[in-house]
C-alpha cells in the first residue's frame, strides 16, 4: 500500500490507497461522480471568492485558459470533459494522484505532459492554509497555463530537466527554479507587472501581497540565480522573479545545457531568500518588513 506524506481526508481517496489501486505511476481514479453537494460547493465558494480577488492582477493567458477549458465556478471539474480540450490546446492532461508523490515519478509525468492532480478539495477550517496542494490549487492554479504552448512546453521541459537533477544530485537546486517560476512567477505585461505562479493566483492573500506590497524584493528572472535561492514553504515569498515573456522563460532554461549550469553553482553558497546580490536586475528592493514582523498577515503593511 503506497505512504501518503499527509494522510488524506478524503474518503474517496482513502479507499482506493487501502484497497491497493494506486497504479504504479501514483495515479487513481478521480471518481467525479462521487463528489459530495458540500464539495461542489467548496469548488463554488474558492472559484468566487478567488477571481473576485484576482481582479486583473494574473497575467491575460491566466483568464484566456480559464475560458479555454471551460473552468468555472459551478462545480469541480470532471476530468473526462477538461482533458479533450486540454490535450487538443497542447497535449497536456490531468491525471489524480493521491496527495504529493515522490519527484521521479512526479517529474515523469511532467516530462510526458502529464499533470499530477489531488482529488482532495479542502475543508472550510482550512480555507487559506493547505498542508498540500488541493484540486482548487492545482486545477484553478495550474491547468490555465498548461493550455498555453509556449508554457507548456517549458513545464514539459522541466519535467526533462527534474529527471536529469535527480541524476546530478541537484535536486533543491530545480525544485528552487519550479518555486520561482511555477508557483511563485510574476511576469510583466503592459507595463505592469502580472501574476502567473499558480501559488500567488490561487492564494487569497498573497495574490495582493505579491503585487502590492513594500515589502518583499522583485528581481528580473535569471536561472542561475534562482536556483541558487532559498524559498519559503511556509509563508509569502521575500523575493519574487519577474520575467519579460513566456518565450524568456522557455528560452533561457530549455536552450541551455543544464550540466555546465549545474558544474558552475554546485561550488557556490546559497543565497538567502531575502538577499539582494550584485548583478541583480532590482527591479524593487523591498523593505522586509512583514518577514521582519513574523510573518502575519494581520501584521503586514496593507500595501
Ligand atoms: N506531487 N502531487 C504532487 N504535486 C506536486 O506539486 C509535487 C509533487 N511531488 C513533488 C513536487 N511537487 C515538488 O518536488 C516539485 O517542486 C518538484
Ligand atoms: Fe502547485
Amino acid at each position: 500500500m503506497v505512504e501518503l506524506r499527509v494522510p488524506t481526508t478524503d474518503p474517496i481517496v482513502q479507499r482506493q490507497v487501502e484497497a491497493g489501486q494506486v497504479r504504479d505511476d501514483y495515479t487513481i481514479d478521480q471518481c467525479w461522480d462521487e463528489y459530495t453537494d458540500d464539495e461542489h460547493a467548496m469548488w463554488h465558494k474558492l472559484y468566487n471568492r478567488q477571481t473576485e480577488m484576482l481582479g486583473n492582477r494574473a497575467v491575460k493567458e491566466f483568464y484566456d485558459g480559464l475560458d479555454a477549458l471551460g473552468l468555472d465556478d459551478s462545480q469541480i471539474p470532471d476530468f473526462r470533459e477538461l482533458n479533450p480540450k486540454l490535450e487538443a490546446l497542447t497535449g497536456w492532461k490531468l491525471v489524480t494522484v493521491p496527495g504529493l508523490i515522490p519527484d521521479e515519478p512526479f517529474f515523469t509525468h511532467l516530462a510526458n505532459r502529464q499533470f499530477p492532480v489531488g482529488r482532495f478539495i479542502r475543508k472550510p477550517d482550512e480555507i487559506d492554509y493547505l498542508q498540500e496542494p488541493d484540486i482548487f490549487h492545482d486545477v484553478f492554479g495550474h491547468s490555465p497555463l498548461l493550455g498555453l504552448s509556449t508554457f507548456a512546453d517549458y513545464m514539459a521541459a522541466y519535467g526533462r530537466g527534474g529527471l536529469r537533477a535527480l541524476e546530478f544530485g541537484t535536486l533543491e537546486n530545480i525544485t528552487r527554479l519550479y518555486w520561482y517560476t511555477v508557483e511563485f512567477g510574476l511576469i510583466k505585461q503592459d507595463d505592469a507587472l502580472k501574476i502567473y505562479g499558480a501559488g500567488i493566483v490561487s492564494s487569497y492573500s498573497e495574490s495582493v501581497f505579491s503585487l502590492e506590497a513594500r515589502s518583499p524584493n522583485r528581481i528580473g528572472f535569471d536561472i542561475e540565480r534562482i536556483m541558487r535561492t532559498q524559498y519559503r514553504y511556509d509563508d509569502f515569498q521575500q523575493t519574487y522573479f519577474v520575467i519579460d515573456s513566456f518565450e524568456q522563460l522557455l528560452n533561457d532554461t530549455v536552450k541551455q545545457d543544464f550540466a555546465p549550469l549545474y558544474e558552475r553553482i554546485r561550488g557556490q553558497d546559497d543565497i538567502p531568500a531575502r538577499a539582494i546580490i550584485d548583478g541583480d536586475d532590482v527591479i524593487q528592493k523591498g523593505t522586509q518588513e512583514y518577514a521582519d514582523a513574523g510573518g502575519r498577515w494581520e501584521n503586514a503593511p496593507q500595501v
